[in-house]
């Protein structure tokens, strides 16, 4: 018996296991599917080892993640695709919601959704408008959570100023000896820091409220029904927590305006696709069902500008700390990834104007109901 089927056997799953393999193209978890045969269907589920260096308190996430499907689930009741709608977590022969191996290594499991797709690369703005409403609609569904406050299971996760601090204790340290060769990055993130503390700044004067947000809400975040391309589930749950709207709009702009991959290095081709973002534009608002307020619609632009900003300065952190967080590939992985979100930042910078209108006349078009 292999380690990874003796792992899959603490789990609540009835068949015979036959195979997994690692899937899908995260930066933070582990993720496999694993194949069953059950009563001669063969059955898909996924497997994950979750990252406790970066969630540390396994409990509390998976308190977060039950409680948040729960109610997803009971939202989507009268539609009989409930479980293909939001993920299902397969609990522990133990009744728990995660597995903790003999070497400390925390494990869990959710039902594999079956025809869709996550995508990297966005292909059509119809596609936006489809994950964007998705992704709204999704926070939209969880404004009802009852109390209590979800837990923060990572404290100040889009707080940009803070995430400034840490790149500049990181530069100070210089821990890899990398700083030398970044000078025109540090000039970058310099250059924008003056806004970094805009959205906080809204938020803590009460001009844009806390909500319940995904917070990761990179494009292959969402599954795309493979027929009708509908966002048919939000997934990688880790990061639902209190957040704002913006952020959720700023990163599935960031991880879909652009033509090119996160980590694309030939920078001619980071640049960005303005029907893409008027229909991601169209399906944010349109999910939110008119509840956003003008003050966050007045600031999408911004915030897409800035969560790419963020991540790009969080991926010139771990590389100046030594690639402690997100996984890479080769040794200047996490350099080439900051260069491309500045590369789509200065993009943005360059058309903010004609995005700002863009958002204007979809907002105005949908109060006009067109
Ligand atoms: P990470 O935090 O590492 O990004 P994710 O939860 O996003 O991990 O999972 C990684 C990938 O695995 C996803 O992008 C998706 O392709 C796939 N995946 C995750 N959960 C499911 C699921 N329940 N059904 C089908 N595919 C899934
Ligand atoms: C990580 O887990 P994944 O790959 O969906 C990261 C996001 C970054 C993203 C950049 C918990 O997302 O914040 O924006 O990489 N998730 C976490 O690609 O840090
Ligand atoms: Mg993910």
């Amino acid at each position: 018996m292999t380690k990874f089927q003796k792992i899959s056997e603490n789990f609540l799953i009835f068949g015979d296991y036959l195979h997994s393999e690692p899937f899908g193209n995260g930066h933070i978890n582990d993720t496999f599917i694993s194949i069953y045969n059950q009563a001669g269907h063969r059955l898909t589920y996924i497997f994950q080892r979750i990252n406790t260096k970066v969630f540390k308190n396994p409990d509390e996430l998976m308190e977060n993640i039950s409680r948040v499907t729960n109610h997803l689930r009971k939202k989507y009741s009268n539609r009989r695709d409930s479980s293909r709608r939001a993920l299902t977590i397969v609990p522990t022969k133990n009744g728990k919601g995660y597995f903790k191996d003999s070497e400390g290594k925390c494990w869990r499991s959710y039902l594999f959704i079956e025809r869709a797709l996550c995508y990297d690369i966005l292909e059509t703005p119809e596609q936006a408008y489809k994950a964007a409403k998705a992704f709204a609609e999704f926070q939209h569904q969880l404004s009802d959570l009852p109390e209590p406050r979800l837990h923060e299971t990572i404290p100040n996760f889009h707080n940009t100023p803070m995430r400034m601090g840490a790149f500049d204790e990181a530069l100070r340290k210089d821990a890899r000896h990398r700083a030398g060769g970044i000078q025109d990055e540090i000039n970058f993130v310099n250059k924008l820091r003056p806004q970094a503390s805009r959205l906080v700044d809204l938020e803590a004067t009460g001009r844009i409220p806390e909500r319940i947000t995904h917070n990761d809400t990179k494009l292959n975040n969402v599954m795309l029904d493979d027929i009708t391309n509908d966002g048919i589930c939000v997934i990688d749950l880790d990061t639902v927590m209190p957040g704002l709207s913006l952020y959720d709009f700023g990163d599935l702009i960031r991880s879909s305006i652009s033509p090119a991959a996160e980590d694309e290095t030939d920078l001619s081709k980071v640049c960005i696709r303005k029907d893409i973002f008027e229909a991601a534009a169209k399906g944010f608002i349109e999910g939110y069902a008119g509840e956003l307020l003008e003050t966050e619609i007045d600031n999408l632009t911004f915030a897409a500008i800035l969560i790419t900003y963020e991540n790009g300065v969080r991926f010139l952190t771990d590389y100046l700390q030594g690639d402690t967080y997100f996984k890479i590939r080769y040794p200047q992985h996490n350099l080439d990834r900051a260069r491309n979100q500045f590369k789509l930042v200065q993009e943005m910078l360059d058309h903010q104007q004609e995005l700002e209108d863009l958002v204007r006349k979809v907002h105005r078009e949908l109060k006009n109901g067109k």
